[in-house]
């Protein structure tokens, strides 16, 4: 089991738009600071708040009003508008930064978010492995907490377990993973000047899990010994994906609350009550297995924005619906182009989405096409007459509370580039040198 223990890490950045926000106006630093959404029909919601804010209580969903309540200096900062619309380019751009950062030291990076990606660092670990450790020295694990225990137990107990005879090879990977997150989290500060959090264990469920035990700028390690105490007492709502409506559903099920619970169930008992796959999940979580990998995704799968109508705001008008549509697609054609540029690909499809009111309940729709240029313009008359034919009239008025779009399926253009670099090299370079070296590529001119 040892040898194919993984160590996974989840780096997260701390009240992350604030960061961005106190290092683009450095008069923010040292105060509490709320970033607020201003929406049409009430005054500003927060949603983000920095770590001096949060010790007074303010927090993510409070108005403006609540927030100055609880703290009557807290500085707010907007969030930038663009085209009558939110506009995140610079927390994107800023989550791109950190993520190059993550990405030097290891390839086997996911973005799970703008502001967290899951690393990978079994072979970096392996690697320190095989150098030879004699010992973990206290001082390289400044801001680590352990699971369960005091960091400097936890670092004199691996070379000492009773259990494994005198020795337990996952603790001391754990270890070594996260002395390489503090140098990680150490050349994040130094690069971009964000602090971030992490969480570090054998998959990706545990990192994530303990990420936010000990924020801000520290980091948490959770060891296998120490997960069925933690999960005695953790509710089910705490593991991904059973948060919402399905946590609720095995927790009523099951007549449970904690996910040590699901310990009581042997997997048959679980794949009859649920699936198969399902029960196998519920039977793995509850001994902390999780098998996913870290799949590497340095860039994000679809490029999507939305806009909502919430009450007396919804489009009943052709001319509404139409604007607003030219406005989503100038910026997706927008944000397609830098990507483009950037990472070298091209989208191939488009979902149009949109929510219409309809005898007071919400009717959402959504269709998917080919996507075929990124020009602003098609793009929006495109996704118009999708709309057109798609939405219910009612009483000749579109009554809509939301319009999306959102672009996915990239195909690389690399290597289309790397042949117009070679026909571009080979009209000025001499051409029976280049013919003789690369004869094969002859048929590309096609
Ligand atoms: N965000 C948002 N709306 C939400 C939640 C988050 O716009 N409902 C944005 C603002 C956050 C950023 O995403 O700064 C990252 O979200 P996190 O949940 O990671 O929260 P923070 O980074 O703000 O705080 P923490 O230090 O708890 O991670
Ligand atoms: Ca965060
Ligand atoms: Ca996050």
């Amino acid at each position: 089991m040892s040898q194919k223990m993984r160590v996974i890490a989840l780096v997260d950045m701390d009240c992350f738009y604030c960061q961005v926000e106190e290092k683009l106006n450095p008069a923010l630093q040292g105060k509490p600071v709320a970033v607020v959404q201003y929406n049409l029909w009430r005054e500003g919601g927060i949603i983000a708040a920095n770590y001096l804010a949060k010790e007074k209580g303010v927090t993510k969903g409070m108005w403006m009003h609540e927030a100055k309540d609880l703290c009557p200096e807290i500085q707010f900062a907007r969030v930038a508008e663009l085209r009558g619309r939110a506009d995140l380019t610079k927390y994107r751009e800023a989550g791109k930064q950190v993520a190059n950062v993550l990405n030097s030291f290891t390839n086997l990076l996911e973005r799970a978010s703008v502001d967290e990606a899951y690393l990978d660092l079994t072979e970096a670990v392996k690697l320190e492995l095989m150098k030879g450790i004699s010992n973990i020295p206290l001082e390289n694990l400044k801001t680590t907490h352990v699971v369960g225990c005091d960091t400097s137990d936890f670092i004199s107990n691996i070379g000492n377990n009773e259990d494994t005879d005198g020795f337990c090879e996952d603790d001391l990977k754990l270890a070594i993973g996260g002395i390489i997150v503090e140098k990680i989290r150490a050349a994040v500060y130094e690069r971009t000047g964000y602090r971030c959090s992490a969480g570090i264990s054998h998959n990706k469920i545990l990192a994530k899990l303990v990420c936010g035990l000990h924020k801000p700028n520290k980091q948490t390690i959770l060891p296998q010994n120490a997960i069925s105490q933690y999960f005695s007492e953790l509710p089910l709502r705490k593991i991904k994906r059973l948060g919402g409506k399905f946590g609720k559903k095995v927790a009523e099920e099951l007549g449970i609350q904690y996910v040590g619970e699901l310990l009581k169930f042997s997997d048959k008992e679980l794949s009859k009550k649920f699936d198969a796959k399902t029960g196998q999940w519920l039977y793995n979580i509850a001994r902390g297995i999780d098998n996913e990998p870290v799949s590497p995704k340095l860039i994000s799968k679809s490029i999507s924005c939305c806009k909502r109508f919430p009450g007396k705001n919804a489009l009943f008008k052709h001319k509404d619906v139409e604007h607003w549509m030219n406005e989503l697609g100038l910026e997706v054609s927008e944000r397609l182009e830098k990507d483009q540029e950037e990472n070298s690909r091209k989208a191939k499809m488009i979902t149009i989405s949109f929510t219409q009111e309809i005898n007071k309940n919400d009717v959402s729709n959504s269709k998917t096409c080919r996507l075929k240029s990124y020009d602003a313009k098609k793009i929006a008359e495109d996704a118009l007459q999708v709309i057109i034919k798609n939405c219910k009239k009612l009483d000749g008025l579109y009554h809509v509370k939301y319009l999306g779009l959102s672009v996915g399926n990239f195909e690389d253009i690399k290597q289309k580039k790397d042949i117009k670099y070679f026909l571009a090299r080979k009209n000025t370079q001499d051409m029976s040198k280049i013919e003789s070296q690369n004869n094969e590529s002859e048929c590309d001119n096609s």
